[in-house]
């Protein structure tokens, strides 16, 4: 898309879209511009069907970082009023990208930190390469994680872990992010789009319906005590059986073939 300074949107075949933070002079860092770009994005892939789109990778461009955090150069110059404004925008870019009906895969390349973990938090799942580094160093720079960070470490890590990273700013290796269970896998990096790709295949041959309601239901979930998020699973589960893929799943395996999924 020609109107993006910051970021490259590109549709791949079946309906995968790759979205790259591109500011590799800035270690592809967040300011508001990228942020509204971002923003832009998500809405173009929003208003999309399965048809158009099924999954989304984000990424970074160059070897170096995925995204170094949020930009300090614009920061530095903010007053309160500001800053609240572009922690604001920051999360609600980054609730949009959660809100996403079709899942939403990290690869992380490099680093990852402050806004950048965040981003990465903020996607469904992440697969990074050997040389990632995820952390927090909020706190070095006098401030704290503002889009969100905070709330999704502890999902990811724990409370113990999560008041641990924040409170030194601490880099985690990729190695031990796996460990923690915050990434799913990690490549050297020549792999880590092919590794990412292959997942990217396992999500694209199944019902897209199923895997957007089961992303919704995990979602919800997260913010729901639980007998709400049983309740609220049973009455999506019910939903889907109006699906045409329902009905060509549940054929397909009785009749001992495979499934043609048409995202409705
Ligand atoms: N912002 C702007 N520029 C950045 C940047 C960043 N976060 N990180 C790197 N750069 C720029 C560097 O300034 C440098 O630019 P030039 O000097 O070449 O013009 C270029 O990218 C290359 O970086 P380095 O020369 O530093 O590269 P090194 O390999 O030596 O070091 C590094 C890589 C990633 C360890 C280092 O760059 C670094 O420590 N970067 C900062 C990482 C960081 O602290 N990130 C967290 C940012 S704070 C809130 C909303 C949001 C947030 C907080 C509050 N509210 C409003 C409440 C979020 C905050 C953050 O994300």
């Amino acid at each position: 898309n020609a109107d993006f300074q910051n970021i490259k949107l590109e549709k791949k075949e079946n309906a995968v879209w790759f979205l790259t933070l591109n500011r590799p002079q800035a270690l592809n860092a967040l300011n508001s511009q990228t942020l509204n770009e971002i923003g832009d994005a998500l809405r173009q892939l929003s208003e999309m069907d399965y048809d158009n789109a099924k999954v989304l990778v984000v990424t970074g461009s160059g070897e170096k970082a995925f995204v170094a955090g949020a930009d300090i150069k614009e920061m530095s110059d903010l007053n309160a009023d500001q800053a609240q404004a572009f922690a604001q925008k920051g999360q609600s870019v980054f609730h949009e990208l959660n809100l996403l009906k079709i899942p939403v895969i990290a690869a992380v390349n490099g680093f990852a930190l402050g806004g950048g973990c965040e981003l990465a938090l903020a996607c469904d799942f992440i697969i990074a390469s050997e040389n990632a580094k995820f952390g927090l160093p909020e706190v070095s720079l006098g401030l704290i994680p503002g889009f969100g960070g905070t709330a999704r470490l502890l999902g990811a890590v724990g409370l113990r872990k999560a008041r641990e990273l924040t409170f030194t700013g601490e880099m985690l290796s990729a190695a031990e992010a796996y460990r923690l269970g915050l990434v799913s896998a990690v490549v050297p990096q020549a792999e880590l789009i092919p590794t990412v790709m292959k997942k990217v295949e396992m999500i694209l041959v199944k019902s897209a319906v199923a895997v957007g309601l089961s992303k919704k239901s995990i979602n919800e979930a997260y913010d729901l005590e639980v007998e709400k998020a049983l309740s609220n699973e049973a009455e999506i589960f019910g939903s889907i059986f109006e699906s045409v893929d329902s009905k060509e799943g549940m054929a397909a395996f009785l009749e001992k073939r495979k499934p043609t999924f048409i995202g409705k």
